[in-house]
This record gives C-alpha cells, sequence and structure tokens, in this order.
C-alpha cells in the first residue's frame, strides 16, 4: 500500500528565516526585524527603545516595559534581514526543489510585504507581484504552494501601536490581509495554514504583546483563533476548493512511569502544550479543562457577541503539525525540568539528542499521527520535521550528511506505518528548512536543516551560493518512488 497516489512531498521553509529583503519591495518591518541572532548558550535578544527615549536591549521571551517599542539598531546584525535571501534566489532555489522531485513547497507569506503597516485597507501591489512570480514559477514546476499567512512575524506597527494581537482590531486587519491574499492567489494556492505553531506563540516577537502573562496570552490568543475561523469561513467563500489548515507544533509526551500522577501530569502537559489549540480550532469550542483553568485563575477573556458561533462555523479542513521531539512528563517534584515554565518535562533515558540537545524518537511520530487522527479524525499533513545539525564543507565542496538521511529515513518509515497500519490520513510532508535558513530558536546559521546548503554564517557573512548535500539525491530517491525507496 505505502503512501497514496498524489502524496505530497516537499520542503518547508518561512518568510522571517528564509526570505530576506526586509526592507524592499515597499515592505514594512516586522517585530522579527529586531531580534538579533543568538546560539545555544546565549538567547536571542529584542533590540528595544524605552519610554523615556533609552535605547537597549532584553531577553525574547522578556515583557516589554510599559511604552517600550522594537527599535532597529544600524549597529546590530539582525538575521531576518537577508536570512538566506530567496528575495534574490526564489527562481534558482525553486528549480532546485523541482530537480528534486518536489510537488509540494510550504512558504509564508511576509505580511508586512503586503500590509508594511498591518492597518492599510489596501494592499501594497508590489509584495502582492513579489508572490505571484513566487506561485508561477511553483506552479511552472508542478510544485504545490502550500502557504502559512503569519509565521512568527506580526508588524511591528501593530505591535508598538496596538499591542498586537491583545487589541482586537488586529482581528481584522488579519482578516483583511486574508482577504487580499486569498483573492489574489485564489487560482494559485489551494492550501493555506493560519498561523505557524499556534500553541507556542508569546511575547512581542510572536504575539506583538509586551506583555507575556496568562491573561493576555490568552485573550491575544481568543482574537487568534477568531481571526483564524473568520479567515476559514471566508476561503471558502472566495474559494470552495480552498483547504484552511491550523498549524500545531506536536510536541509529543509521555509519562515518566505507570505512576497514575505521571498519567495525569502528562494528560495536563498535553492539553497545556498541543490539545487545547487544537480542540479549539478542529472542534469550534473550548474545551472544559480550560474554561475550569480560566475561572481557577481568575483569567477573564473578553468575547464579542459573535464569536462562539466564529469559532464553531470556522473549524479547520485539516491539521498541519511539526515534529521534531518528544518529552517525558514527570509528577516527581524535585525533578530536574527541562521546560519548567509549560510542563514538567524530564530528559528520556530512551533517546539519543540531537547537538541542541533535541531528543530523536521516530516512533513518537507515528504516536503524534495517532493521537491526532483519534482525537479528531481530520486530516493530517507532516509540515515540519527535521534535524537541526553542524554541516561540513569538504575539500571537494561535498557535505556527507548522512545523520540527516538517517533521521528522515526513520521517520518517513514511520510515517508510512501509520498510513499502512492505522489507516491515518496523511496528505503531505514537508521537512523543515529543505534549504538551509536561519534557525528559529538560536538564529544561527550553523544550526541547518537543509538539503541545499547556503553559503553564509552566523553573522551573514558568505556568498549564498547555493549546493547540494548528499541529502539531496537520497530525498530525490524517496520521492520517486513515492516513500518506497528510504535506502542510502
Ligand atoms: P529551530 C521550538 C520547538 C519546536 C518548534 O526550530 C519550533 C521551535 C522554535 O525554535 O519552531 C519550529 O529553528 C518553527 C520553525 C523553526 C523550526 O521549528 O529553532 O515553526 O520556524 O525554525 C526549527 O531549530
Amino acid at each position: 500500500m505505502g503512501f497514496p497516489q498524489g502524496f505530497l512531498w516537499g520542503g518547508a521553509t518561512a518568510a522571517n528565516q528564509y526570505e530576506g529583503g526586509y526592507n524592499e519591495g515597499g515592505r514594512g518591518l516586522a517585530t522579527s526585524d529586531v531580534i538579533t541572532d543568538g546560539n545555544m548558550t546565549t538567547p536571542r535578544r529584542i533590540t528595544i527603545k524605552l519610554k523615556d527615549g533609552t535605547l537597549t536591549s532584553i531577553n525574547r521571551f522578556e515583557e516589554l516595559p510599559d511604552g517600550a517599542v522594537g527599535y532597529l539598531d544600524p549597529d546590530t546584525y539582525y538575521p531576518s534581514h537577508v536570512a538566506t535571501d530567496f528575495y534574490h534566489h526564489y527562481e534558482e532555489d525553486i528549480k532546485l526543489f523541482a530537480e528534486m522531485g518536489f510537488n509540494s513547497f510550504r512558504m509564508s507569506i511576509s505580511w508586512t510585504r503586503i500590509f508594511p503597516r498591518g492597518d492599510e485597507e489596501q494592499p501594497n501591489e508590489e509584495g502582492l507581484a513579489f508572490y505571484d512570480k513566487v506561485f508561477d514559477t511553483c506552479l511552472s514546476y508542478n510544485i504545490e504552494p502550500i502557504v502559512t499567512i503569519c509565521h512568527f512575524d506580526v508588524p511591528k506597527f501593530l505591535a508598538d501601536e496596538m499591542d498586537g494581537w491583545s487589541d482586537r482590531r488586529v482581528v481584522d486587519y488579519y482578516v483583511n490581509y486574508c482577504d487580499a491574499i486569498f483573492k489574489r492567489y485564489k487560482n494559485k494556492v489551494k492550501y493555506w495554514m493560519t498561523f505557524n505553531e499556534i500553541n507556542l506563540l508569546n511575547g512581542y516577537t510572536t504575539l506583538g504583546c509586551r506583555k507575556t502573562d496568562d491573561q493576555t496570552r490568552y485573550q491575544a490568543l481568543h482574537h487568534m483563533f477568531v481571526a483564524s475561523a473568520q479567515a476559514v469561513q471566508l476561503g471558502h467563500v472566495i474559494n470552495p476548493d480552498f483547504e484552511i489548515g491550523m498549524m500545531v507544533a506536536y510536541i509529543l509526551s509521555y509519562p515518566e512511569t505507570c505512576n497514575p500522577a505521571d498519567q495525569q501530569e502528562d494528560i495536563d502537559a498535553a492539553r497545556n502544550l498541543k490539545h487545547f489549540f487544537c480542540d479549539v480550532q478542529c472542534r469550534g469550542y473550548y474545551p472544559s479543562y480550560k474554561l475550569a483553568e480560566f475561572e481557577r485563575k481568575g483569567i477573564v477573556i473578553k468575547k464579542e457577541p459573535y464569536d462562539d458561533e466564529i469559532l464553531f462555523n470556522g473549524t479547520v479542513d485539516y491539521i498541519g503539525f511539526s515534529y521534531y521531539n518528544s518529552g517525558v512528563s514527570t509528577s516527581r517534584k524535585d525533578a530536574e525540568t527541562t521546560d519548567g515554565n509549560v510542563a514538567r518535562v524530564v530528559k528520556s533515558k530512551y533517546l539519543k539528542e540531537s547537538e541542541w540537545g533535541w531528543p530523536i524518537d521516530p516512533m513518537g511520530l507515528r504516536i503524534a499521527m495517532n493521537q491526532l487522527w483519534d482525537r479528531y479524525q481530520l486530516p493530517l499533513m507532516v509540515v515540519e520535521n527535521g534535524l537541526g545539525a553542524k554541516d561540513t564543507v569538504e575539500a571537494d565542496g561535498s557535505i556527507n550528511d548522512d545523520y540527516r538521511i538517517d533521521y528522515l529515513a526513520d521517520h518517513i518509515a514511520e510515517m508510512k506505518k501509520s498510513i499502512e497500519l492505522d489507516g491515518v490520513e496523511l496528505w503531505g510532508y514537508t521537512p523543515w528548512g529543505c534549504i538551509d535558513l536561519v534557525s528559529a530558536g538560536t538564529g544561527e546559521m550553523t544550526k541547518r536543516y537543509g538539503m541545499i546548503y547556503v553559503d553564509m554564517d552566523d553573522k551573514g557573512n558568505g556568498n549564498l551560493k547555493r549546493s547540494k548535500k548528499k541529502s539531496f539525491d537520497w530525498y530525490k530517491k524517496v520521492i520517486l518512488s513515492n516513500g518506497e525507496d528510504l535506502s542510502k
């Protein structure tokens, strides 16, 4: 049996990490444009201007002081500005994707290329024209674009002036943005996702909010849920063939032991980390456990009269999810946790880790697919998966990324099992960073995911030349055999 005919094979990228051209074509600034580089031990920072005019910077996950705004410092290096320059290399890059046999390509539209401030009524024609060229190039190779409407970037103007998604008006601006791109690309793009990894958003960078407390975050998320549901309904009117999905970071977790307390801890972690978001977007209403939590914590979500109806009528057509690793939940209060804020997660004794400390768990992908399928019975797409690793360019120019091939092969084998043995409906697989791009977590180039290498270092030095890694030819063979031949 194996992968169905017409299965979508491709790769995934995001504008803030790949596109560059940050001040070209009339594009406005996004919050992601004032985030510095970092590395495994040094967190990325936001450069800001305080209310009294003082220029400074803060850790990316910290709150911005009242009245502070994102500030572009001419002497600071910002990885998003050039990234790996899809803006000027799209023809070359898409040609390489086609050579690998891609029949799909996941990318995001940069919101501020279309609406430079975010609150305009009319879109920026130059921005729209850029994506016309991108989509036309894709379609000329029979590559189906899969478009994330918003991937970790909020228009800086909306963040600074309105506190981003905490302001209800941003719902209308987002829907207006969707209206513009849905209409413009209705015959070019069929697959959409409303927000990337909606379960990981918080603070200035990804929500545009200065504050990071639960009340602010959940109110902003409510606005996003409503905006997403409105977009789904609007999209289906503009083109009934559109498939509009949600996108969640599927952070799988296992209970540490068969102690019932660990089991309950794991259920709580799963709800907190991911299921809540899927429940709202797939079922169309807030789950009882979250309402109970709001009540317990005194969180009050301000809703407009029709919000519940909008959520109910705007459920998604499919679930796009990223899958990189898994974690372990524990009820032990003395445990040393690796993700203390969101859940009590400890290290697994069964799994190896990547150079960046991410556990590698291919079987977990099948488990994740089953959890999602059992819970929602909606088609799935693995829209991110991959190994961030250091690559070495040999003297002859070759890059032998066998570790990446192993990682991808093991995960594809598990997807196949879930199709064959579990009957899960899987539409596609777009591994992350099919071409090298900036890491979201660390802002580095050193953490590479691609099958195509890009000559660029952590400080933006390099000639941006593209070259094929060993995984390029391997993935090409996988696609050609529709996932049957995973051999090296
Ligand atoms: P990087 C954390 C955990 C899981 C997924 O991540 C994550 C993150 C953010 O770091 O993000 C997704 O680049 C995201 C991509 C990102 C990719 O995973 O930190 O959708 O933008 O690049 C990989 O190694």
